[in-house]
């Protein structure tokens, strides 16, 4: 890390894990960035430089925003935030929105302006809000006033919030009357390209959320390795998508990746199966960013709907199964592509491009990251042998303040909590997280694997698969299933999935308990919390024996 910095504020720079801890960013130099470098002047402005600022950067339901039009309101807001708010470069700024116009204009507000941006999901309560507002330090939020309710309740809960600035409002110190009075030019604040801009906490499994920190060039490196090298799009595409761009996942699928190559975005307030499908239709999207039980989901409504705008069909967030990818394909023709990412690496490190996909497996390692599979010693396993997965490459993991940085980072790599198979050809295969494997009678299982076996009968519309505790044999494998339609389930069906199970697999691994349920439980990202059901199956009386 270089000493130069544009922050005032050091404190994202003083809570940096140590610098032993952190992971070896291999193959950063090649890619060559700056030692200054604003991402909001890469992303918005040199497009508007470039003479080809009349293009669409934004487009929702009855807005349409060119790149020229996107950065006179970034200017704007980052004249409120510096000028009005009193706004010094390092200061940490919370955003809370739906995906919209607004957000994606604040948000290079904050960075322009040298600021941090900790962007927060439309469903976190009060409680959630009021910890990163105290884990971060943060002072001031931006926040549309249609979520004013958890927001008002934790300024009262977390004094340190001194002041929320509302958008998509009316009132006279709203932001947009605060824009109204403020010039729409702005010099971009010369940050350092290792100046912290981002403070995206993980959502989710269990105990406190941790921050994870990115720096200025992360948000290019992501752009430039996964999405130029893989997903390779083009000026002329319209991006579309469900994640929340507190989640980067959608950060990246829908905002840095389409700006990288002066792309448009198409911004969903609630992107559901069915305001997803009419989004693409609306808005001709090319480009999909969704998680795989969308897919799956979207594949019962295609009927009806003309998704025919569609080239490319990004799949992440959790494995997506062979059986997904296959119909999916057949009914539209087009190969979606599987990717993990993690909050911690910022986006997807394995990955492969549509000509080289492995339906069911996720790929290889994007171009500049380098993957393993480790076994209980961080010895490399043997090809087809399941192990921790671990990587590395331009971005990796630097927790806020956080003991955890020693279980994420292991010798320079960064170990996922992933349990993954590597095959002969290269090919990295998802088992399971690694606290999800399941041991039966001294087998290891791995809940997915059932899944997506489950996943191809008819009438199972969603399943998730736990281990739960028995006297006899340590676990058993427990099967929740969410039937489709007005499917009623039964003992005959019971079976039915039972014998479908070991017809599929070997038969040692078929669910001796299944339950039917209406739901499954989710974390806002969309990721299904196993754990939660563990503990459901823990106190719950069992439905249903082998
Ligand atoms: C799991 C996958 C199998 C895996 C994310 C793309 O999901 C993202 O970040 P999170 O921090 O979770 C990370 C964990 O999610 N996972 C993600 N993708 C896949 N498992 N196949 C996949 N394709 O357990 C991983 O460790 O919420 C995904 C881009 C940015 C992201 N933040």
């Amino acid at each position: 890390m270089g000493d130069y910095t544009a922050h005032v504020d050091t404190f994202a720079r003083d809570n940096l894990p140590p610098r032993d801890q952190w992971p070896d960013f291999v193959n950063l130099e090649k890619l060559g960035y700056p030692d200054v470098l604003n991402v909001a002047s890469e992303l918005v402005d040199r497009h508007v430089e470039e003479g080809v600022g009349h293009r669409k950067a934004v487009l929702a339901p009855g807005i349409e925003w060119s790149y020229e039009a996107l950065a006179e309101k970034v200017n704007r807001i980052a004249n409120v935030l510096v000028k009005d708010l009193g706004l010094v470069a390092g200061n940490r700024v919370l955003l809370r929105s739906a995906n919209t116009p607004m957000m994606v204009a604040a948000y290079f507000a904050v960075l322009k302006a040298g600021g941090v941006v900790v962007a927060t999901m439309p469903l976190l309560r009060a409680r959630e809000l009021g910890f990163i507002v105290n884990k971060a330090e943060i002072d001031l939020a931006l926040c549309d006033s249609r979520l004013a309710g958890e927001m008002e309740k934790t300024a009262k809960a977390a004094p340190r919030l001194k002041r929320v600035v509302w958008f998509e409002s009316e009132a006279e110190d709203g932001l947009e009357a605060l824009m109204d009075k403020a010039s729409d030019r702005f010099d971009a604040c010369p940050t350092a390209s290792d100046d912290v801009c981002l403070i995206a906490f993980t959502s989710g499994t269990t105990g406190e959320p941790k921050g994870t920190m990115h720096f200025h060039r992360d948000m290019l490196a992501i752009c430039d390795c996964y999405s130029n090298q893989i997903l390779r799009p083009k000026a002329s595409d319209v991006f579309i998508g469900s994640p929340p761009l507190a989640f980067t996942f959608g950060l990246g699928g829908l905002v840095l990746f389409p700006f990288r190559v002066g792309a448009g975005t198409a911004l969903l307030e609630k992107a559901g199966p069915d305001e997803l499908l009419a989004g693409i239709k609306r808005f001709k999207a090319t480009v999909c960013f969704t998680a795989p039980t969308a897919y799956r989901a979207m594949l019962a409504k295609l009927g009806d709907a003309d998704i025919s705008s569609l080239r490319k069909c990004v799949s992440a967030g959790e494995a997506l199964p062979a059986a997904t990818w296959a119909d999916w394909h057949d009914r539209t023709g087009l190969s979606i592509m599987d990717g993990i990412g993690a909050t911690e690496m910022l986006h997807i490190f394995i990955a492969a491009r549509e000509e080289d996909i492995h339906p069911g497996a996720t790929g290889t390692p994007v171009p500049y990251y380098e993957a393993k599979v480790i076994d209980e010693y961080g010895n490399e396993a043997p090809h087809g042998q399941p192990g921790r997965l671990a990587v590395r490459g331009p971005t990796g993991c630097r927790y806020l303040a956080d003991p955890r940085q020693a279980d994420y980072v292991q010798d320079g790599w960064n170990v996922t909590g992933d349990t993954y198979v590597c095959d002969r050809s290269g090919y990295f295969w998802f088992k399971a997280r690694s606290d999800d494997m399941i041991v039966s009678s001294g087998y290891n299982i791995a809940g997915p694997e059932i899944e997506a076996a489950l996943l191809t009968y008819p009438s199972v519309a969603e399943c998730a698969v736990i281990g739960v505790p028995d006297a006899e044999r340590g676990q058993v494998v427990k099967a929740y299933v969410v039937l489709a339609g007005d499917v009623r389930g039964d003992a005959g069906l019971v079976h039915t999935l039972q014998e479908h199970v070991k017809a599929e697999l070997a038969p040692y691994k078929y669910p001796r308990q299944v339950e039917f349920v209406d739901k499954l439980p989710k974390t806002e990202t969309g990721k299904l919390q196993r754990f939660r059901l563990r503990e459901m199956a823990a106190s719950a009386s069992v439905a249903q024996a082998s």
